[in-house]
């Protein structure tokens, strides 16, 4: 043995008892047959069979870290959430991921990039899953499988189709703003710390005396918005296909933590009914001159995780985990969302996910849950059930605040949103174009939808996408249809 036997620690089985050889079998004489009582052996085999656990089917390849959220400015007039609190600072976990892409695939993909961030607060975790897109594809839930299996691969062939992903988005015009979103420049972001992120939909915010908001978050990044070009993205796809993940982990390492601040846009509770489009369609932004940011606070990312597979592969982020002063709202894609993530955790990791390091809620958890796979937290009680007499965990008493919810009627019916005034699929992919988008942005677009829509698209795909983008912004339709032409 070369290293030190004094300090490297001593071989053993995976119950800590000794081992004999971590390079030979156990056999019948030096060249005789294994033994199937080399139980050591079996056991390196089996567990090495067992060592994934089922990717996320959407947002597979992703990094991680853990840090620190500050609150930054006085919002407790609008909410009475712990972590929002003046003063506040709250210990959080941050994921970043692709969407469409397996665990293996580049970081530089063309995509949308996950921003999941759990916080751990004084009343349970608080889960924000946005992306880096203050927008989404679809608008209803229904279509959100359909969406994601017209972006990956093929039951036949296995392969990825561009003539597919048109298909879908051409048949589906709630998707131009995001689309145009996905096909510029913040499509391809240079790395995780160069992007902003966004809650993207709208949430319910409850103040100390029962008032509601309604508001949407960004979280701005302090390293400034930087993008890479379709060209820089498939250069460095070959040379490093984690680049976004060493560019986190080393910046972390180097002690050049990344930050990003919080705002939020609020609007008032009773404004909603009245507002000229729907403040709940998750495929709109809210014109800032309409609801300006209000800074909220500060996240830094300055601790990797020490293990990839716990801290990151077992992470359970989940819209669904809501503290007291934050609710959801009629946005069908985050009700919708709220079973599902739970749902993907427990296929994935188990029924106990929420007690594996990441997703342990750093509060006291005084739950009636109990037994389970890999359980291997007490329960709160001996006596599992509400109520009872013995002193087991009993709510209610509106300590807490009352459900953070809204009034409802209506008939059971199966439609799409009832439209106002502004409500079209046009109008903010238009104004996204012509007024976010300067010259030589909108030329990468142009070069980028033309390169995407030459690479195997059909012609009667080809002619609805040309609407599609002449939908959207006619000159610009008509350069993207023109640069396929020529090819
Ligand atoms: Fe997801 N999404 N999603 N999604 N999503 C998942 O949950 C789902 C949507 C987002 O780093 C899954 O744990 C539905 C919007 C992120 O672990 C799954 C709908 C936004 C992550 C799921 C949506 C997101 C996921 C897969 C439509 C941005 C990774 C594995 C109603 C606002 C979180 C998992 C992480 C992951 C369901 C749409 C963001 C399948 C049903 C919109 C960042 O449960």
């Amino acid at each position: 043995m070369t290293q030190d036997a004094r300090k490297t620690p001593y071989t053993t089985n995976n119950a800590g008892v000794p081992v004999e050889s971590d390079e030979h079998s156990l056999t019948v004489g030096p060249d005789g047959p294994v033994l199937l009582q080399d139980h050591y052996l079996i056991e390196k085999m089996a567990q090495f069979n067992r060592e994934r656990v089922p990717e996320r089917v959407v947002h597979a390849k992703g990094s991680g870290a853990y840090g620190v959220f500050r609150v930054t400015n006085d919002v407790s007039q609008f909410t009475r959430a712990d972590l929002f609190q003046p003063g506040r600072r709250t210990g959080m976990l941050a994921r970043f991921s692709t969407v469409a892409g397996e665990q293996g695939s580049p970081d530089t993909w063309r995509d949308p990039r996950g921003f999941a961030l759990k916080f751990y607060t004084d009343h349970g975790n608080y889960d924000l899953v946005g992306n880096n897109t203050p927008v989404f594809f679809v608008r209803d839930p229904s279509k959100f499988q359909d969406f994601i299996r017209s972006q990956k691969r093929r039951p036949d062939s296995g392969l990825r189709d561009h003539d597919m992903q048109w298909d879908f988005w051409t048949l589906s015009p709630e998707s131009a703003h995001m689309v145009a979103w996905l096909m510029g420049d913040r499509g391809i972001p240079r790395s995780y710390r160069h992007m902003n992120g966004y809650g993207s939909h709208t949430y319910l915010w409850v103040n100390g005396g029962g008032e509601k908001f309604w508001v949407k978050y960004h979280l701005k990044t302090d390293q400034g918005v930087e993008f890479l070009t379709q060209d820089e993205a498939d250069r460095i796809a070959g040379e490093d296909p984690d680049s976004h993940r060493r560019d986190l982990y080393e910046s972390i390492a180097r002690g050049e933590p990344p930050s990003w601040t919080m705002y939020v846009q609020v609007m008032p509770f009773e404004d909603a009914p009245d507002y000229r489009f729907n403040p709940f369609d998750l495929t709109k932004v809210w014109p800032h001159g309409d609801h300006p940011l209000i800074e909220v606070g500060r996240m830094t990312l300055d601790r990797n995780p020490e293990d990839w597979f716990i801290h990151v592969e077992q992470a359970a982020f989940e819209p669904s985990s809501l503290v007291p002063g934050i609710g959801p709202s009629p946005d069908r894609m985050l009700l919708g969302r709220l079973f599902s993530y739970p749902d993907a955790h427990r296929y994935r990791i188990g029924a106990n996910y929420a007690q594996l390091p990441p997703n342990r809620s750093r509060s006291p958890v005084s739950s009636y849950a109990k037994d389970g796979a890999m359980r291997f937290e007490a329960s709160a009680t001996a006596r599992p059930y509400a109520p009872n007499s013995y002193g087991g965990p009993a709510a209610g008493g509106g300590r807490f605040g009352g459900p953070a919810g809204w009034a409802a009627a209506g008939e059971m019916v199966r439609e799409a949103y009832s439209l106002r005034g502004e409500d079209d699929d046009w109008g903010q992919p238009g104004t996204l174009v012509r007024r976010v988008l300067d010259d030589p942005a909108r030329d990468r677009l142009v070069a980028n939808v033309s390169g995407h829509l030459k690479d195997g698209v059909s012609a009667p795909v080809l002619e609805r996408a040309f609407r599609y983008w002449r939908s959207i912004d006619g000159a610009l339709g008509d350069r993207i249809a023109a640069a396929v032409r020529d090819g």
